[in-house]
């Protein structure tokens, strides 16, 4: 069966990082127009850098959870898996899913927004970098901002169309385009999250409770 699986925040939860729009989350702590537009990094790149070099610290301490290891089982059985995540951190990577499709970047990596060159990012980042291939200091983490284009679209959007199943996991459905994929799915659908999800109506199916408890038991019913 080919599966087309997106992930959120909600998938990571567990494993310590933030979510963005539970009550504690980080849009609660920042504005996103500060730390996550190409406007704000403009305006004030020490304060973006701070802002992803703490989570790109968390993200190192953290491990992947429950709900990481099942997927990356899943991928390793008889099903064809596209792994589609909304989500920043490699815990996919380090859970051992073999390919991850990273829809609005990688904390890990770092982008140069002179010559478009990329590298996998130290753990701190600084707006005096110079950048290691056109030596310009414009180097920035390679994360999609709001109002950037999303990465691999056209690859997402064909792998959601032909899949037989879609699944979305821990995301609120808040942000696009990514909570418009469900739109595209031909094949079943389902939700699985802690709560009904801005679009959970666009979803024939769901499964609320915590990712580590609900993904492992449905990747077993798939084995
Ligand atoms: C773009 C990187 C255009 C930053 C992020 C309509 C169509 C198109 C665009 C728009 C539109 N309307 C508005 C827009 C603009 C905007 C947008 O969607 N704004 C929202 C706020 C209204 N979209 C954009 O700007 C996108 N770009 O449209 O470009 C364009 C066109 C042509 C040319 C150029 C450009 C870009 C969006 C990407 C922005 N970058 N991330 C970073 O990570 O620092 S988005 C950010 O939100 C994160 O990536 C995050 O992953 C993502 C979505 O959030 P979630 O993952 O869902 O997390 P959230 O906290 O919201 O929810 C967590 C869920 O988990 C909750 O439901 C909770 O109940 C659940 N949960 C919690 N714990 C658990 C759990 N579930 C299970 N178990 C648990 N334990």
């Amino acid at each position: 069966m080919r599966i087309a699986i997106l992930t959120g925040a909600g998938i990571s939860a567990e494993s310590g990082l933030g979510t963005f729009r539970d009550q504690d989350g980080l849009w609660t702590k920042y504005d996103l127009n500060d730390v996550a537009t190409p406007q704000g990094f403009a305006r004030n790149p020490r304060l973006v850098h701070d802002f992803y070099n703490a989570r790109r610290a968390n993200c190192v301490q953290a491990a992947p959870n429950a709900a990481h290891q099942a997927l990356a089982d899943l991928a390793s059985g008889p099903h064809d898996v596209t792994l589609i995540t909304q989500n920043v951190d490699d815990l996919h990577e380090r859970a051992g899913s073999p390919a991850v499709v990273h829809m609005h970047g990688e904390l890990m990596r770092a982008v140069c927004a002179s010559c478009d060159a990329r590298w996998d990012a130290p753990l701190e980042m600084d707006p005096k970098d110079p950048c290691p291939a056109c030596h310009v200091q414009t180097t920035r983490p390679d994360i999609v901002w709001f109002g950037e284009m999303p990465y691999m679209m056209d690859d997402i959007a064909q792998a959601v169309t032909a899949a037989d199943l879609f699944v979305a996991i821990g995301t609120s459905a808040e942000v696009y385009p990514a909570a418009g994929l469900v739109e595209l799915a031909r094949g079943d659908t389902l939700e699985i999250n802690l709560e009904p999800s801005a679009r959970a109506n666009a979803f024939e199916n769901h499964r609320f409770g915590l990712a580590t408890d609900i993904v492992p038991a449905w990747v077993a019913e798939l084995r």
